[in-house]
């Protein structure tokens, strides 16, 4: 059975209700209680209930908009429990979520989970064009571009951006790994990527087996 105050703070997200996250990822964390649990129970089980409720017509685009809030809200109070510490810098990593696409807060957990294990993140933000990629890869270059989409409309933009990599020439200078709900293993090695993973902190895993190659 869920523990009463994960219970607090999957319901407030649900109900986009930022202070009672709040106050309650304090209790829990006063609590001792892992800041995964409180992740994964209580924010990210929340968030695919706002997604079925969405399907079902209960929820419009502003409760959409008002849970990912209170989501983000939570996120940022978790987010040094969710860093290690004293990890060395195991690589850069740019990232960003693909052009047409808004969804933010899996692509800032990928963000948040791979600067935990130590890379060093340059964080592009959401609805990112190939041209930004490019431009932020000629600026600095990583060792790693991570590519986030939420939408089944916006994973062809994955492809496009993987494809201006390639015509800029850049493609053999770095790694990419791709995710997001909708994006498949399948997807990443059609569209060539080096790299997919299902969830935030199997990314990391991922991220490291390719900076071993
Ligand atoms: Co949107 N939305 N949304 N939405 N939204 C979804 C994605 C949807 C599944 C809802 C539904 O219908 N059930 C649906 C997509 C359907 C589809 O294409 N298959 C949808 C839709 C339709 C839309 C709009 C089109 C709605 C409209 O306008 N009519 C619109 C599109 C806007 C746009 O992007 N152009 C839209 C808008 C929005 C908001 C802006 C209101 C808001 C986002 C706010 C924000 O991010 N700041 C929003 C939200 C909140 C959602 C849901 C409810 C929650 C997403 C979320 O944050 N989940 C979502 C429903 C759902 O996911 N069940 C939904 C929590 C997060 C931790 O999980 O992002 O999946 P997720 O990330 C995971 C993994 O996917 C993975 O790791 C993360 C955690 O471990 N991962 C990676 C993600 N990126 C990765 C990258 C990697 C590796 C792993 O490597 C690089």
């Amino acid at each position: 059975m869920m523990n009463e105050t994960i219970k607090k703070i999957h319901d407030a997200v649900i109900i986009g209700d930022t202070d009672e996250v709040k106050i309650n990822i304090s209790t829990a964390l006063d609590a001792k209680l892992e800041s995964t649990v409180i992740l994964n129970e209580g924010m990210i089980s929340a968030m695919q209930e706002v997604g079925k409720r969405f399907e079902a017509g209960e929820y419009y685009v502003p409760e959409m908009l008002i849970s990912a809030r209170a989501m983000q809200a939570g996120m940022s109070l978790l987010k040094p429990y969710l860093l290690q510490s004293n990890v060395q810098s195991s690589g850069r990593v740019i990232i960003g979520t693909v052009k047409g696409d808004l969804h933010s807060i899996g692509k800032n957990l990928v963000a948040l989970m791979l600067e935990g294990a130590g890379f060093e993140i340059e964080d592009l933000g959401i609805d990112v064009p190939a041209e930004d990629f490019i431009a932020a890869l000629q600026r600095k270059p990583a060792d790693i571009l991570a590519l986030s989409a939420l939408l089944t409309t916006t994973m062809p933009a994955m492809k496009q951006t993987i494809d201006a990599i390639q015509a800029a020439g850049l493609r053999d200078k770095v790694r990419i790994i791709v995710g997001g709900a909708p994006v498949t293993e399948e997807y990443a090695l059609q569209i060539g990527a080096d790299g997919y993973s299902l969830d935030a902190s199997r990314a990391v895993g991922v991220a490291e087996a390719l900076m071993k190659k």
